[in-house]
């Protein structure tokens, strides 16, 4: 056949059409969204307007729930933090791993610089990423010299980027330390940090008492720092220390320069902001906003500041590229140590949303915590009954990004997590203080532990009974009904299932 210079003409454009084609498909399979996970510490189930809360308003978290996902069946995989941050930094169950308890400012790295994170499984991929906030899953390798460069930490685990506090707001060393380097140290003013021992003359909240701006009531009697006594000694430093009233804002500029400077390259951030966590210390601008004193205060503190952040991605142009998800570390406590009217002043408030427990708690409201995910443009907004877990990030995500994570106990539910299916996992195994539960269905079965029913500096329920519970949760979310004898093939089921998933 004699080709005609229109055919040519016509091939030529053929080819061309497809090549864009291929292209723009190509670039669908290898979609690179940003990923922003916006964690917060000792928020409850019912802490958010979004929901449910009513003495409270959280218009800015709202607008991602109502705009996204939200989860009604969103866990953590503990009651306490740090082992919730390893389960979702590792996708491994806290439980595995001994060490991950709640952890002094002075504890060495929990998680293994050879592990798999969530972190790491971004950077096969090409992404930037950073930790900006807590960290609480310790730093070095014991008997850190804070003066020095800190290693490992989360730089060593897959962040490129870290701007951190060690452990908690009420735990020393109260410094930000960027990339393992304290922020703003004075050589000639070395901080030393002890968690047993304190230094000669340094005062603390039971020598000092004057030097009291909030007043401890349980632990929190060591080190005075800002006016407020912290968990742990700490001496030097003076240069470094942070402003309390400014951690929210410090980590909000933080992030939002993180965003701008990373506007063309993708990038997994992980955000950990500190409240409502103790000593709940609002900026001046939030102090008495929500009536119900600083546990309040912060809260909507912490909404703003979402929503201050949301809007720099906005401004960026970058929030149709960008997956958020939200959540927060374990479940909701009041008096967690300090007299700041959490108790007194709450009002028909319910932070646990009519769950039972709280943080601390095998109960339900330990590890049941608000879950959105939120993505403009991709996600469409629904409510979700998907049992998810935010150990399952980790593969979810790295389905999203086309990367390879190893297997781990992290499960792949994207299409949960995207909204696509209503379909989570079948079975979740949640801890408080190494002590373990089953999940499983609309089920919750919680073995026999010995210890008090009631912790009682902070007012919770343990969970803990010599008989097996067994609850359904969703007809039952307040957990009343102890249905264990009067189902025992249920009762015996989950039992075999929980002994069967622990390896026990
Ligand atoms: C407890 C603290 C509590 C809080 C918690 C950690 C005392 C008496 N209580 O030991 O105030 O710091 O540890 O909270 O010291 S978490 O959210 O980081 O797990
Ligand atoms: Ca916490």
């Amino acid at each position: 056949m004699k080709i005609t210079p229109y055919l040519k003409f016509v091939t030529f454009l053929y080819f061309a059409i497809s090549a864009v084609g291929c292209a723009q498909n190509k670039e669908l399979t290898t979609a690179k969204p940003n990923v922003v996970l916006i964690y917060l510490d000792d928020l409850g189930y019912g802490d958010l307007s979004c929901y449910g809360a009513t003495e409270l308003q959280t218009p800015n978290i709202d607008k991602l729930a109502n705009g996204g996902i939200l989860f009604k069946n969103g866990y953590a995989t503990s009651a306490t933090c740090t082992p919730s941050r390893y389960g979702i930094l590792t996708g491994v169950y806290p439980w595995r791993n001994k060490d991950a308890k709640i952890l002094p400012g002075t504890a060495p790295l929990l998680i293994s610089t050879k592990q798999e994170t969530i972190a790491k499984v971004f950077q096969t991929k090409g992404y930037e990423t950073a930790v900006i906030g807590k960290w609480h899953l310790g730093l070095g390798t014991g008997n850190v010299n804070w003066n020095a460069h800190i290693s490992p930490g989360p730089n060593e685990v897959g962040f490129d980027y870290s701007h951190i506090m060690a452990a908690t707001q009420d735990r020393v060393p109260t410094v930000y330390i960027e990339n393992g380097n304290v922020v703003g140290l004075d050589p000639k003013d070395p901080i030393e940090v002890n968690y047993n021992n304190n230094y000669p003359v340094e005062p603390t909240a039971i020598s000092n008492p004057e030097l009291l701006k909030m007043k401890w009531h349980h632990g929190h009697n060591n080190s005075i720092v800002n006016g407020i006594p912290r968990i742990g000694f700490m001496k030097g430093g003076k240069s470094a220390k942070w402003t309390d009233v400014d951690m929210a804002d410090h980590f909000l500029a933080k992030a939002t320069a993180y965003v701008k400077e990373h506007k063309n390259k993708p990038f997994f951030l992980y955000y950990a902001l500190q409240e409502p966590h103790v000593p709940r210390t609002p900026n001046p601008r939030f102090v008495g906003k929500s009536g119900m004193g600083p546990r309040g205060d912060v809260i909507l503190e912490a909404d703003w500041i979402i929503g201050q952040f949301v809007a720099s991605l906005e401004a960026e142009g970058m929030l149709e590229n960008t997956l958020i998800v939200f959540s927060s570390d374990n479940g909701p406590v009041l008096n967690d140590g300090y007299e700041d009217d959490a108790v007194e002043k709450l009002g028909n408030h319910d932070p646990k949303g009519g769950l039972r427990g709280g943080k601390y708690s095998l109960l339900d409201a330990g590890a049941h915590v608000p879950f959105i995910t939120y993505w403009k443009g991709t996600i469409k907004p629904k409510v979700s009954d998907a049992l998810v877990c935010q150990m399952d990030l980790m593969a979810s995500l790295a389905t999203l990004i086309g990367a390879n994570a190893s297997p781990t106990d992290s499960q792949d539910i994207l299409h949960a997590f995207l909204g696509k299916s209503d379909k989570g996992r079948k079975t979740l195994i949640l801890e408080a203080n190494t002590k373990t539960i089953l999940r499983e269905g609309d089920w919750l079965m919680i073995p026999p532990y010995q210890g008090l029913p009631v912790i009682a500096d902070v007012q919770i329920e343990t969970g803990f009974s010599e008989d097996y519970q067994l609850y359904n949760v969703k007809k039952d979310p307040a957990q009343k009904d102890n249905v264990a004898k009067s189902n025992p093939k249920k009762l015996a089921k989950l039992i075999a299932n929980f002994e069967e998933l622990r390896g026990d």
